[in-house]
């Protein structure tokens, strides 16, 4: 991010915006606080000179709403957690700050999204080959106000555009096409990720009430969702434990009130408990009817611990008068220089029906500026591998796993940066399917992924 051209940004919103400078004044700050001394921001050398002049641990610490917009990036690796999807918490190194940012008035816009092009191909009898894009895009405003925050966010994808089938996963499972189950595939996402508004309202130094929701939104379940952690930003493949783990990213009505402290969030939501329909375009009807509540526990800006429970009124709509109950664990590590990753566990119980466990680890590691390693690794209890009625596997449950690896050379194209890379997949099962995934089944992907980043 450029530091000069933001300070530049925000001294010229704060100069013609009286509200923002007057946030200031009763922040009872020091004046060697920088935004505090707004003489002389005519000059490109004392532009420079203040942009020196950060605020100090304590500063951020104990202003967290006066702290100006331009050295949040510095707070950022002094508070325990940075946000995820959702309302979900990351450690506070993850660089969750990635996009371009504008001042417009008294409001921050964030601008961020990616694109990649992507080529899959899985071995064996369940294989497939696919040549497809996944795209995503992300328009946030966010406004300190002196009782606190206000933040909307709108989240799009146009994986719609491809077919509802999706594209090759082995042993992935979840949402339908044609009325089908979707089976060894990865469902597009909705073209509304999400629509969404968030107040906190400050009611100590450390301490802030909030409500998030809207008519798309993400409830307190599971940890930060894939595609918003840094421990899987290079990877092309969803989990195939997507579905014990973060399925609910996307949700057609969510309302989530918590509690925040600079150490501890503890939140509630009622939702709507079933998954997106197959018509991937519009908007679905809202019907709150499951509850999830999320503890999550930052006790350095290295470490996010995540413990979830969520009531999910018939998920699946070909499993009618079939609920979920969803226990959920991580913890997700990030050092600050490069490494990012992550450990979970979920089990997900069938009321009434069985319980299913599933475990992941992942990791990017950023080496340097331009080489990026990544991986992961899942286990999980699959019934749904065999949806036919008829096949005398059908409904069995089978412990499968997915140990996967990529590599990422990244090139900076301007604002944005061009990731080029693979991964390569093998898998475990048991023996019972050799035959109809044959003895040695591998995944391959090859990817170019633009993402904007400042
Ligand atoms: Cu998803």
């Amino acid at each position: 991010m450029k530091h000069s051209y933001l300070l530049a940004l925000a001294c010229a919103t704060s100069l013609a915006t009286p509200a923002f400078a007057q946030e200031q004044d009763h922040s009872g700050m020091d004046m060697d606080m920088p935004g505090m001394d707004m003489s002389g921001h005519d000059d490109k050398k004392s532009v420079s000179k203040n942009a020196m002049r950060m605020p100090t641990d304590d500063d951020c610490w104990n202003h967290v709403p006066d702290i100006p917009f331009v050295h949040i990036e510095k707070c950022r690796s002094i508070w325990p957690s940075s946000e995820g999807s959702g309302t979900a918490r990351l450690p506070g190194n993850e660089d969750s700050m990635r996009g371009h940012h504008v001042m417009a008035g008294e409001w921050m816009l964030m601008l961020h999204g990616s694109v990649s092009a992507q080529y899959t191909k899985v071995t064996g009898p369940r294989g497939d080959d696919k040549l497809y894009a996944t795209s995503m895009a992300m328009l946030t405003a966010e406004r300190q106000t002196d009782w606190g925050r206000v933040r909307f966010i709108s989240m799009f994808s146009l994986e719609p555009l491809m077919k509802n089938r999706g594209y090759p996963n082995l042993f992935a499972t979840g949402e339908t096409a044609g009325g089908l189950p979707i089976v060894d595939r990865q469902h597009p996402h909705d073209l509304f990720m999400e629509l969404s508004a968030r107040v906190d309202v400050n009611v100590a130094d450390d301490t802030t009430l909030f409500l998030y929701g809207g008519p798309v939104g993400e409830p307190a379940l599971g940890p930060s969702a894939f595609m918003h952690r840094g421990s899987a930003r290079y990877n092309p493949e969803p989990p195939i434990t997507h579905h014990w783990f973060d399925s609910t990213h996307i949700t057609y009505g969510v309302v989530t009130a918590g509690i925040a402290t600079r150490h501890f969030q503890l939140e509630s939501s009622v939702f709507t408990g079933r998954e997106p329909d197959e018509r991937r375009w519009n908007i679905e009807k809202p019907r709150f009817d499951s509850w999830a509540v999320r503890a999550t526990f930052n006790p350095s800006p290295s470490w996010a611990l995540q413990a979830s429970y969520g009531e999910l009124k018939q998920p699946e709509s070909t499993h009618p008068g079939e609920n979920e109950h969803r226990t959920t664990l991580s913890a997700h590590y990030a050092n600050g220089s490069g490494l990012s990753a992550m450990a979970a566990f979920s089990a997900k119980k069938r009321v009434p029906g069985t319980t299913s466990t599933a475990w992941l680890g992942e990791v990017n590691w950023d080496i340097d500026n331009a080489n990026t390693l990544f991986g992961r690794a899942e286990n999980v209890a699959n019934d749904e591998l065999f949806p036919d009625h008829d096949d005398p596997l059908h409904d069995r449950s089978f412990r499968v796993s997915k140990f996967q690896i990529g590599y990422a050379r990244r090139v900076p194209l301007g604002p944005f940066e061009l990731a080029l890379g693979g991964t390569v997949a093998t898998y475990a099962k048991p023996n019972a399917l050799d035959a109809p995934y044959g003895r040695h089944p591998m995944g391959y992907t090859l990817f170019a992924k633009l993402s904007l980043v400042e």
